[in-house]
């Protein structure tokens, strides 16, 4: 878990160091090796290491619109996904998607820019599983903006309606861009709309990777075994502003000090530390991270750039070409 926390905060530092890169002094979105909108997870590391530590690579994740440390600890190719975030060709969407919609196969790995659109996916996959019997697990990941989302209170039902293996893990960094959740929420526990589903709901209120491991345990067991989804609720911190760019004038700065204050990454060095893990054992982790960035980085700014011609390739899954109603099947809906 240290390992995945490390690599994701190195790896979202090098990749704002890239970021910025063309696109000052004036703000310009468009400029730079990283073009568009860039959202940075650090201070969400342990919710998402505590509980991908319970996966394995059949069982589905579905992330946000803040999704590095979620796709690292899922184990989603890092050249691959780098490449992605820098818009070319040998990326996991063929440079389409950027940093909001990576997509990975090989570990069932999928996240949108669209708020608790990952729910219904996840929902979809564990029904799948039950229906073929296996024992996967479906995992989606939202932030704690979307618990009042349709999407994300539909799924819950069916999810418990039809008893399917599914953890919901509401990632609570108190902001949803720059709107406080009490202004747009009625409780301040999210884990609580777990008990109109009628299921097991349950808070972590700090971004302690150990605890997130065991409380993700029961839930990921649970719905291993069978007994339906649970609602996982973990505090993370917003340590950066929305997104890249982001001035942050709507936050005060005493929220933005208690943010960084507490560092997850930290803790579990401690931690590690109190277990008899020594500094120089911690520091190859660190250094074997490290390396590892950078090697993707270097690699993804090698790769070339996509062609405009396939610009409309892959849009449709029949490579570009929508069928016109009078193509479609007997009963088909253009
Ligand atoms: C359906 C939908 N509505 C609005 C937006 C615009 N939007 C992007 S991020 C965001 C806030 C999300 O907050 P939260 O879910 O708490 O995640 P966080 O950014 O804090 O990680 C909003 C409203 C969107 N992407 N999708
Ligand atoms: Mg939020």
């Amino acid at each position: 878990m240290y390992e995945w926390m490390v690599t994701a905060r190195h790896y979202e530092e090098r990749l704002q160091e890239e970021y910025l890169e063309g696109k000052q002094p004036a703000f310009d979105i468009s400029a730079g090796p990283i073009p568009g909108e860039l959202h940075l997870a650090a201070g969400h590391e342990a919710a998402a290491a505590g509980v991908c530590a319970h996966l394995r690579d059949d069982d589905v994740v579905t992330a946000t619109h803040r999704p590095h440390h979620v796709a690292i600890a899922k184990g989603v190719d890092l050249k691959r996904m780098t490449a992605e975030i820098f818009g070319r060709r040998t990326g996991l969407c063929k440079g389409k998607g950027g940093h909001m919609h990576l997509f990975d196969p090989d570990v069932n790995f999928a996240c949108s820019g669209i708020i608790a659109e990952g729910c219904p996916p996840a929902v979809g996959a564990a029904m799948a599983a039950k229906k073929r019997n296996t024992d996967g697990v479906a995992v989606s990941f939202v932030g704690e903006g979307a618990i009042d989302q349709g999407g994300f209170l539909e799924s819950l039902n069916l999810a418990a309606v039809h008893d399917l293996p599914v953890v919901f893990v509401i990632e609570d960094n108190d902001w949803a861009i720059s709107m406080p959740k009490e202004r747009v929420t009625d409780v301040s526990d999210g884990s609580q709309r777990a008990a109109g589903f009628d299921m097991p709901g349950v808070r972590i209120d700090y971004d302690d990777a150990v605890a997130v491991f065991e409380a993700a345990e029961e839930a990921v067991m649970r719905a291993r075994a069978g007994n339906g989804p649970s609602l996982v609720e973990v505090q993370v911190h917003r340590r950066m502003g929305h997104f890249m760019g982001d001035a942050e004038a709507y936050r005060p700065e005493d929220d933005v000090e208690r943010h960084q204050r507490l560092d997850s990454v930290e803790r579990l060095a401690d931690d590690l530390r109190s277990s008899d893990v020594s500094d120089e054992e911690l520091a190859a982790i660190r250094e074997r991270a490290h390396e590892r960035v950078e090697e993707a980085i270097a690699w993804a700014k090698d790769q070339p750039e996509p062609d405009p011609a396939e610009v409309t390739e892959d849009v449709f899954v029949d490579g570009g070409q929508r069928p016109r109603a009078a193509d479609a099947p007997a009963g088909g809906d253009d």
